[in-house]
């Protein structure tokens, strides 16, 4: 992409795909102010932000036409909503892997006539967005990629089955040997359905080759966190949230350029001691349940209290980067192997038990010079819910301070948290 792109009218693409026009400019209508006025009043950006302005502002431009044209080519986009779905695979049997839209309310009154009132904001998102025709991702998706996570997802994909090619993976809930030979089997579950959607046969070298450049894209994600372990902040976590909301869903050999040149410039930064928060700003690591873009509503609310949040341990955090498929090569069978095991490697709430998060948080909370932690958890998201007390319980015990809270996408509840906000900085 560059940043002289001339403005395109993509009514007739949109139209293609099937969408609500007039619903679906009324969304970027709503998404364009709420990105200038959270990401675009900061001061001292890197410059390599301007990249993911860029890449905001063509949301539902260039990024889908780009995704048309790659069907048009003879490939595939495959949509997803977990960390535990393999991009590498989708890559290497000729697909994009897109993280869907689930990071803001639209249709809800429509969702609660499929779906309890009860659900999390993040499900009954995307089932907003598919129900009222305005997300081109899923519209573009040749198929949706589910899996069997917590009870809502799992029966909010049985309601999405019906309106869109849907397969949905089997997650064990446990981690022994017997789960992993499940969870192994799902994966080869996987290859097949993609084999016959594509018409592909998985290929070793193909396979090598998305490993690696996953792979790449995880490191590039490790580099510009890394940088926030410095003691002078020297980037925002809403941007440092931002280029990990983009990355599901980017081209992968771009986003991975554009990342390591961000951390390039964090680098020189922290050598030249520039930061973007005073030196008494309060650092705060942020977990629980994931934020799907265009969800910035805690970091935006801790930022502007004066704190800065340094580390995420979210699946839009260090849950999605933080490991990597081995890159030892061999049989399609053996690579295969090392995706089974690399995935279920991640600490999501869906599991039990579940202490390997705890330990990820405490860990972060140091290695990130971490003041405090916030618990965020979606309300109706019992996963998260109830790990929160486990975490409180360990961060206490290890003397770091925290604040849990619950809550959805609106903007109701704003000035209450930014009220306990607010006084959870004052005491740290
Ligand atoms: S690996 S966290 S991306 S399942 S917020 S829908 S858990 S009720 S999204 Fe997740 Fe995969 Fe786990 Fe990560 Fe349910 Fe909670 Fe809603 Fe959630």
């Amino acid at each position: 992409m560059s940043d002289t792109v001339e403005t395109v009218d993509y009514t007739e693409m949109w139209e293609g795909l099937g969408l609500n026009v007039p619903a679906h400019c009324a969304l970027l209508k709503a998404i364009g102010p709420a990105y200038e006025s959270v990401y675009l009043s900061q001061e001292n950006r890197p410059e390599g932000m301007g990249y993911f302005d860029f890449v905001m502002s063509e949301i539902h431009g260039l990024r889908i036409q780009e995704l048309q044209d790659h069907k048009a080519d003879g490939g595939t986009v495959i949509g997803t909503f977990c960390v535990y779905v393999p991009e590498e695979i989708i890559r290497a049997l000729g697909g994009q892997s897109i993280g869907l839209c689930a990071g803001a309310e639209w249709a809800f009154p429509e969702v609660e006539q499929v779906l309890p009132r009860n659900t999390c904001a993040l499900i009954k998102s995307f089932m907003g967005f598919k129900l009222g025709k305005v997300c081109p991702y899923i519209e573009s998706a040749d198929l949706v990629v589910g899996e069997t996570t917590c009870d809502g997802k799992k029966k909010a994909y049985e309601v999405l089955g019906e309106l869109h090619n849907t397969h949905v993976m089997e997650l064990p809930q446990m981690k022994r040997p017997e789960d992993r030979a499940l969870w192994r089997a799902e994966i080869d579950r996987l290859v097949a359905e993609l084999e016959r959607l594509s018409g592909r046969t998985l290929q070793a070298d193909a396979l090598t080759a998305a490993i690696t450049e996953v792979n790449d894209k995880r490191r590039a994600l490790q580099r510009l966190n890394a940088a926030r372990a410095a003691a002078a902040a020297p980037i925002s976590g809403k941007d440092a949230l931002l280029a990990v909301q983009v990355a599901f869903y980017d081209d992968v050999p771009r986003l991975t350029q554009m990342v390591n040149a961000i951390a390039d410039e964090l680098e020189a930064r922290i050598e030249a001691g520039v930061s973007v928060a005073p030196a008494d700003a309060k650092r705060i690591l942020i977990t629980g349940s994931p934020m799907a873009i265009p969800n910035w509503k805690v970091h935006h609310i801790v930022e502007s209290a004066g704190g800065v949040v340094v580390a995420e341990e979210l699946c839009t955090g260090s849950r999605y980067y933080d490991t990597l498929v081995p890159e030892d090569g061999g049989t399609i069978e053996e690579m295969l192997d090392a995706i089974t095991d690399k995935y279920l490697g991640v600490n999501c709430a869906c599991f039990t038990p579940n202490e390997a998060r705890v330990d990820d948080i405490v860990r972060m909370a140091e290695e990130y010079g971490a003041d405090g932690v916030i618990h965020y958890a979606l309300q109706f998201c019992g996963p998260y819910q109830f790990e929160g007390f486990t975490v409180e319980k360990a961060l206490r015990e290890a003397g770091i301070p925290v604040l849990k809270i619950e809550t959805d996408y609106s903007m109701e509840d704003a000035g209450q948290l930014s009220t306990r906000v607010e006084a959870f900085l004052e005491m740290l």
